[in-house]
């Protein structure tokens, strides 16, 4: 445990994706956390997405000189050998969903999962990182009008809605976001942080 002089009740998320910061206010402002963004942006090292939460968040709390959280996330498709996963956003602008329904239009198989890493840092301590995953399919054409990215194309288990379908309010009950944020949040609450 760390000693403290910082607010545990906020915390500066460093992300170019306003979406996310959208996702994560309402999430941590839940749990009691407030979040302030800034888009500073920071090195993605090549790596799994632990790695790079580890040391983006590094990166940007000695940038900025204060606590902040970054994300790196993804979809992973088990039968494209968890293709995009860490690639997520460049394929997104590259291939887009049109190009992933293509790739999966021959298979049957469909189960995907998205993730989540929070990494934390503080200037002078070390990066934490917390993990969140939900399990799903990806659906056969792109469907509805909320959220961001394969939001239309993943189908969360359990449900017959597409993430695209669901509004941000129901995607943030159980989104792989908001497993990563929540366990971030649970720590972060006990935490003492030196300067
Ligand atoms: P920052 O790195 O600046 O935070 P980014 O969008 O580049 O923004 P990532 O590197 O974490 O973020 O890329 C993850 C990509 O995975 C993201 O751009 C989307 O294409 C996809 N993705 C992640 N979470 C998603 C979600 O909840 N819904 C849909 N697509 C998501």
């Amino acid at each position: 445990m760390l000693k403290s002089s910082y607010k545990l009740n906020s915390i500066t998320f460093i992300t170019g994706n306003p979406h996310k910061v959208k996702e994560a206010r309402g999430i941590l402002n839940n749990l009691g956390i407030t979040l302030e963004h800034a888009d500073l942006g920071y090195v993605e090292i090549q790596g799994n997405l632990e790695d790079v939460a580890r040391y983006g968040a590094k990166y940007a709390a000695l940038r900025l000189g204060k606590p902040v959280i970054v994300e790196d996330a993804g979809m992973f498709i088990k039968a494209l050998k968890w293709f995009p996963g860490t690639y997520s956003s460049y394929v997104q602008d590259t291939l887009g969903n049109k190009g992933i329904l293509k790739l999966m239009s021959d298979v049957s198989d469909r189960y995907a999962e998205f993730r989540s890493v929070i990494g934390f840092c503080t200037p002078k301590t070390e990066p934490e990182v917390f993990l969140g995953t939900v399990k799903g399919r990806i659906g056969y054409e792109e469907k509805g009008e909320h959220g961001f990215a394969y939001d239309p194309l993943f189908y969360p288990e359990g449900y017959d809605k597409s993430f695209g379908e669901l509004g941000r309010k129901e995607k943030n009950q159980f989104s792989h976001r908001r497993k990563s944020l929540e366990k971030f949040a649970s720590w972060y609450k006990i935490q003492e942080i030196s300067k």
